[in-house]
């Protein structure tokens, strides 16, 4: 029987719960746990909490994302195996505890990060603050287990109008959700973030491009690992500098996840009412019980909810409606392939 070495593997984020799961994969298939740092097209790099490898998947594992419709995300905890020439070969995928995953412009799920603990939704306070953008971060994140922190960075060139900021997003966030102002760039201003730190916790910063989600990470880090780059004059925005996603460790004994910018945001599954308490329970008072909260009389959500909010609602419930369509399409889709493929296998045998 295996032995996990706790200590060194909870360096990059090995919980209690899953040591418990890789435990319980070890009485089926041995194997090294590892941490997966960044994923490639052919290869994916991880960690042993010593050292960084390169690793590829066996065909079988390669097979099981596909029929489960999964991909590898960093993050993901590995059993992997040298082969007699040295080469590291991934065969087991330890189920994540939690999941970070949006859709595409197809429809088509796109994981961010999975196993996190917290997710910094990082937002600038230049011409990046935008409290619909965050409200669409906020939906992907709530309901995935993972605890979202806002983190408002460029405090250092917003002035006097911090506090008009915080009190627009105090009023339209949900209660009790943290809003942290910081100098991206600055140890003391980032050491407010200091309580979701904890040795074995993994964070994931999530934001557009330019928010400062790599320059965070550079000071957490305390060094200058990720590259950084200029916003464009005027809009703020961003210039996709960062392209993929890696884990890092942190001197703190926490992990973070460095993520490129994000292009358009969908959440993936049916959060559409989550960060939304306030309509939801307002909607119980609406006079009609299929109230849309648009022109009908009676409609208590129209008086209570902040115009702005509202449509951002309706938009998010929408898109929601699309995608639940289709994924059931995809579904009738692979249920079809499925059959097909077992057809001919039986032609196959018998012609
Ligand atoms: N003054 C100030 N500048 C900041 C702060 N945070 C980030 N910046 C600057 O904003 C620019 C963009 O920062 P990045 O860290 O590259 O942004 P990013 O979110 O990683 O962007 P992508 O990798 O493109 O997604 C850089 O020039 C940073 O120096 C901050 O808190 N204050
Ligand atoms: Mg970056
Ligand atoms: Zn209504």
């Amino acid at each position: 029987m295996q032995e996990l070495d706790f200590d060194r593997l909870r360096s990059i984020g090995l919980s209690a719960a899953m040591a418990q799961s890789i435990a319980t994969a070890w009485q089926t298939t041995p194997g090294a746990p590892l941490r997966v740092t960044e994923v490639h097209r052919e290869t994916v790099r991880a960690s042993d909490g010593v050292a960084e490898l390169t690793l590829r998947l066996l065909p079988r594992l390669q097979r099981s994302l596909v029929d489960d419709a999964e991909s590898l995300a960093v993050g993901d905890w590995l059993l992997a195996e040298a082969d007699r020439f040295g080469d590291w070969w991934a065969h087991t995928r330890i189920p994540p505890q939690t999941l970070l995953a949006r859709r595409d412009t197809h429809g088509l799920p796109q994981v961010f990060a999975s196993n996190v603990d917290t997710a910094l939704l990082v937002m600038g306070l230049d011409a990046d603050f935008s409290p619909r953008r965050l409200e669409r971060y906020l939906a992907l994140v709530l309901g995935s287990g993972v605890a979202p922190v806002v983190v408002l960075s460029k405090a250092d060139l917003c002035g006097h109008m911090l506090a008009g900021r915080l009190q627009t997003l105090a009023l339209r966030l949900p209660v009790g959700l943290e809003v942290v102002p910081v100098d991206a760039r600055d140890p003391h201003s980032v050491a407010h973030l200091t309580p979701w730190l904890a040795k074995g916790q993994t964070l994931v910063v999530l934001g557009s491009s330019g928010a400062g989600k790599s320059t965070l990470t550079n000071t957490l880090l305390g060094a200058a690992v990720q590259d950084t780059g200029v916003v464009r004059i005027g809009d703020g925005r961003g210039r996709h500098t960062t392209t993929v996603r890696s884990l890092h460790r942190l001197p703190c004994g926490a992990c973070i996840i460095d993520t490129p910018g994000v292009r358009t945001l969908r959440p993936a599954s049916d959060t559409a009412g989550a960060g939304f308490d306030d309509v939801l329970t307002l909607a119980q008072a609406c006079r009609f019980r299929n109230c849309a909260h648009g022109a009908e009389p009676g409609c208590a959500v129209r008086e209570g909810v902040e115009a702005d909010r509202l449509a951002n609602f309706k938009k998010l419930g929408r898109e929601q409606r699309r995608d639940t369509l289709s994924a059931l399409e995809r579904r009738e889709q692979l249920r079809v392939w499925k059959a097909r493929s077992r057809a001919s296998r039986r032609g196959a045998i018998h012609g």
